[in-house]
């Protein structure tokens, strides 16, 4: 993954495999997108120790703001980093062992230890993660901010066109509904439904009622409840 900019990086990807590439590919996408120059590096807490910790503590000084560490199974990278640098870490656990969905990463990134703090997110939330970073960079770039607000409205924009789709939709099918007008006089105690009123719906059958029909038409197929405190 290139480097983003003219800038130095602000916002280090460090992942725990290059097999995490995949997932966290999603955290350079965002970042690219808003402009927000990061740089991703390789550096696994149980492989390579010293690494992680020369990165850690070295990443400050090079201009990083925000850490984001993805990893998966015992995914303590987050951690590892967290301790040796005072940037802001975000966790983003990764379900990519399979054996146990993530639940193993998430818990090893989240569960971390007073005075030590990881900003876990989702499972594979690495798009996330990288929103998180914007919005902490965002308080010292108001231009960036502005950016991410473009982005909200964008996405509400969206959500809008999907909803005007749906209702569409809605419309077009809603002739399958009974009339919410339809007169809601209270069934006769017979033993099954009137024809009529499941024809409408297309749910009438020859015969054998439902359950469901036949509670309505208040057929006395439910078992009695017991009185409380009443004898076996
Ligand atoms: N991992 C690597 N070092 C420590 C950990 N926890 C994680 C990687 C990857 C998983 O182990 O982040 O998600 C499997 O790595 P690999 O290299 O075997 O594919």
């Amino acid at each position: 993954m290139a480097d983003e900019g003219r800038r130095g990086p602000l916002v280090g990807i460090v992942l725990g495999s290059e097999s995490d590439s995949g997932v966290m590919g999603g955290a350079s996408e965002v970042l690219s997108g808003l402009g927000v120059p990061f740089e991703t590096r390789i550096a696994s807490a149980h492989r390579t120790p010293e690494r992680t910790l020369v990165y850690a503590r070295t990443a400050s000084s090079r201009g990083i703001r925000v850490i984001i560490a993805g990893a998966g199974m015992a995914a303590h990278l987050a951690g590892s980093l967290a301790g040796s640098t005072l940037l802001p870490v975000i966790g983003v656990p990764l379900s990519g062992s399979r054996a146990l969905g993530g639940m193993d990463a998430l818990l090893s990134t989240v569960q971390m230890p007073s005075g030590v703090p990881v900003a876990a997110v989702a499972v594979d939330g690495a798009r996330n993660a990288a929103w998180l970073a914007a919005r902490i960079l965002a308080l010292s770039d108001p231009e960036l901010e502005k950016r991410l607000s473009e982005g909200r409205d964008a996405m509400a924009l969206a959500v809008d066109a999907s909803d005007a789709a749906v209702g569409a939709e809605e419309g077009r099918l809603s002739w399958l509904r009974p009339p919410l007008s339809r007169p809601t006089a209270a069934p006769a105690r017979t033993s099954g439904p009137t024809p009529g009123a499941t024809a409408s719906l297309g749910l009438s059958r020859a015969s054998s009622p439902s359950r469901r029909e036949r509670a309505k038409a208040g057929s006395p197929c439910r078992r009695p409840r017991r009185a409380p405190g009443s004898a076996t």
